[in-house]
């Protein structure tokens, strides 16, 4: 079997001997480090997601931080999400785009203080961004990567887990909101947010030197709830609609075709990036859209690389941008990222390297 060469410029997580010793299987890049994509048991990581908790090494999300008197400046010319009213304590998820209005990232934003915050980043690199447009616009703001590595614990069950751990004021957390503290001396903001939609925390670890002993930690509390290793499911996040930035986008996407319109504000100021075109789009309106494909057939497909073309009555209508077997509709499921002329209910063919597979588009959500 192939293996990845160890390098310097794929950097490990702190969790990553944590998880060795819980039996990782396989691992994606993202942010130029090792995610965990698998533990060897596919069905059994899936149902324990949906019934239990799984406990996830997501130190990939890397932050971004900006610090200084023009930090929410900097965000909000970095989003075109209105965060006037944002709080500390408060999270947001929020739509980065270039200046043609196209989707370069879809960070949640964790304000921490007026001048400090966090862009918890997708697989993009917003540092270099970030970093360029503070300079160009001449802020007072520094704008590094900090000792931060997220665990996510997902699932109906964390959050007994992480009350166990931290208290019952964790109960109260709101969507996305989040409290800094510390576990047995270990500096941590638990938050309430996480890539699945099955409820659950995310531990963002401030102390790369603890991140063992945390996993050890979170991982000994959950023993009472069955707690077991998992990573960000593939399954599960297609069956709830959550779009992965990379995957599911191109660098044409603008956050009108994949269902992030909500997160812009129109009326951001005009030095906000990209508002002008999102504008511009929003008047014209989006030439696609992402929607749900059910295949038809009763049996889990092979997994392939990239994406697969759609046609509609021969004709070539948008592609395919992820495929996956859902286990709750015993279906191979996936997003279209299509024509705004389709819509749902349009049968379809869905051209696979396997070869060509009909299916139905469907709105969101599956379940
Ligand atoms: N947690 C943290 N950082 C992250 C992610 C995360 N960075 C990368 C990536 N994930 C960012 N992308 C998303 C995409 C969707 C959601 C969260 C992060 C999400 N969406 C919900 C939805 O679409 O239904 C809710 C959105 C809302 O209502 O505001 O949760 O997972 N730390």
């Amino acid at each position: 079997m192939a293996v990845i060469a160890p390098s310097a410029r794929v950097r490990p997580s702190v969790y990553y001997n944590a998880t060795l010793k819980e039996g990782v299987a396989s691992f994606t890049t993202y942010n130029q480090m090792l995610m965990p994509t698998g533990y060897g048991d596919p069905e059994g990581e899936y149902w324990r997601l949906i019934n239990g908790v799984s406990q996830w090494d997501v130190a990939v999300e890397r932050q971004v931080e900006l610090l200084g008197p023009d930090a929410g400046t900097l965000a909000q010319i970095l989003s075109p999400r209105d965060l006037s009213r944002c709080k500390v304590g408060q999270g947001k998820y929020v739509a980065m785009c270039n200046h043609d209005g196209v989707l370069i990232n879809d960070p949640i934003l964790l304000k921490l203080a007026d001048d400090r915050y966090w862009l918890s980043i997708a697989d993009s690199n917003i540092l270099f961004w970030a970093r360029a447009v503070a300079a160009e616009r001449g802020l007072n703001v520094q704008v590094s990567e900090p000792d931060v590595s997220p665990m996510a614990l997902q699932g109906p069950k964390a959050e007994d887990v992480v009350a166990h751990l931290f208290g019952d004021w964790v109960r109260d957390l709101k969507y996305f909101w989040f409290q800094e503290t510390t576990l047995r001396g270990i500096p941590v903001a638990v938050a309430r947010s996480g890539w699945s939609k099955q409820g659950g925390f995310e531990l963002y670890l401030m102390d790369g030197s603890r991140g063992e002993e945390l996993w050890n930690i979170v991982r000994e509390a959950g023993q009472a709830w069955g707690i077991g290793p998992g990573n960000p499911n593939p399954s599960e996040r297609v069956e709830s609609g959550l779009l992965s930035y990379g995957g599911d986008t191109d660098d044409v996407t603008n956050p009108y075709e994949v269902r992030l319109g909500g997160f812009v504000d129109l009326d951001v100021p005009d030095d906000v990036i990209g508002i002008q075109a999102l504008r511009d789009i929003k008047a014209r309106g989006a030439v696609r859209q992402q929607l749900g494909v059910i295949l038809d057939g009763d049996s889990a497909l092979v997994p392939e690389p990239g994406w697969n073309e759609i046609t509609c009555e021969g004709r070539k209508m948008g592609h395919l941008t992820n495929c996956s077997w859902s286990w709750r509709m015993k279906k191979n499921i996936g997003f279209a990222l299509i024509s705004s002329t389709c819509g749902p209910g349009d049968r379809v063919q869905v051209m696979r390297a396997d070869g060509p597979q009909n299916g139905v588009l469907v709105d969101f959500p599956f379940l």
